[in-house]
């Protein structure tokens, strides 16, 4: 039984694993990872920085998937225990009536979020240049793209998944058109998920390993003790960037307000799939899943811009982790 108390659903099915014997990390990797390998669809160069969600009594996704042109698209996928994954071979076609936004450029990092009635999908758009594209889906095969958040530049665009104070809530990230050396999270709010407004920044670079930028992760996940968020922060080395993740945990009803923040990452890349690829040195998580009554957390994160991984951890632990390494 989980001693904080997580906002949220059952979810005894989800992807676990215990702490390995004599280990003392606060996050503990899946032993066989990475769950999806690179080349899990034909057209595909690698699969990484991926949204999974309970959907049906089981799991759905949307997943970056690089092909071989290197084109960056978002496929739609399904599964039975989280683990083992069908993707959809095509990549999503978006429904869109709006023609200046329907014209697809790529698509990358996608979140998920089950906000009221539906899933909303964010997205890293191509818009002239990155922004943050939103779409809704009920199924998994029909997805309905909205106006795009912000004006470019825009990255790391993460939903809560529930209103607050009666507004949209989004996390995001103020970037550059390139690979940007500079970002703080920022969080905006919106009537409509149309129309955002009342930016707020939330929190800025700060130690070493997320000295250059940061990102928004996973969809919040609501506690007794705040909003528990995941993000990457990047490190920059005489070898170029260092993607690793760590947690902070917002006020509840002002999230913008950061109420504890560890200063150490709880996972930084260090296994050969995290370190090898097409970008060494990435973790970059996307998504997680929860289960409310135990308080079990499985995390799914990017390894070196190349393969899906996992790594879990549990609410309290990492809760009291946030705030007695401040
Ligand atoms: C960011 C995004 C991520 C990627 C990371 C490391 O700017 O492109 O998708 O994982 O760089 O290359």
């Amino acid at each position: 039984m989980s001693k904080v108390i997580v906002k949220g659903d059952p979810l005894p099915n989800m992807p676990w694993e215990n702490r390995p014997r004599g280990s003392k990390s606060v996050v503990w990797r899946y032993s066989r990872n990475p769950v999806i390998p690179r080349d899990i669809i034909p057209c595909s160069n690698s699969v990484f920085n991926s949204a999974v969600v309970p959907f049906k009594g089981a799991f759905a996704g949307v997943f970056r998937c690089d092909d071989q042109r290197r084109c960056m698209r978002l496929h739609a996928g399904r599964s039975k225990d989280g683990l083992r994954w069908q993707i959809d071979p095509e990549p999503i076609a978006f429904q869109c009536d709006i023609p200046e936004i329907a014209a697809f450029e790529y698509g990358y990092d996608p979140r998920v979020c089950w906000i009221e009635d539906r899933y909303y999908v964010t997205w890293c758009n191509g818009y002239h240049g990155p922004t943050i594209g939103i779409a809704w889906t009920t199924d998994f095969k029909t997805f309905h793209q909205m106006e795009n958040a912000y004006l470019p530049f825009n990255r790391n665009g993460v939903l809560f998944p529930r209103k607050i104070n009666g507004k949209y809530v989004m996390l995001n990230r103020p970037s550059d058109n390139g690979h940007t050396p500079f970002g703080d999270i920022y969080c905006s709010e919106s009537p409509d998920l149309i129309h955002w407004g009342c930016h707020r920044h939330v929190m800025g670079t700060k130690h070493p390993w997320e000295s250059t930028k940061i990102g928004a992760g996973p969809i919040p996940i609501e506690t007794s003790e705040g909003w528990l968020l995941f993000y990457h922060g990047v490190l920059t080395s005489c070898n170029g960037f260092v993607y690793s993740f760590g947690a902070a945990l917002l006020d509840l009803e002002e999230p913008w307000k950061v109420r504890h923040r560890a200063a150490p990452y709880l996972l930084s890349p260090q296994r050969d799939y995290e370190c090898v690829g097409d970008t060494p040195n990435v973790a970059f998580p996307c998504a997680a899943l929860c289960d409310a009554k135990t308080g079990r957390l499985a995390i799914y994160y990017g390894g070196a811009d190349t393969v899906t991984c996992l790594a879990f951890t549990q609410v309290d632990e990492v809760v009291q982790f946030i705030k007695e390494n401040a």
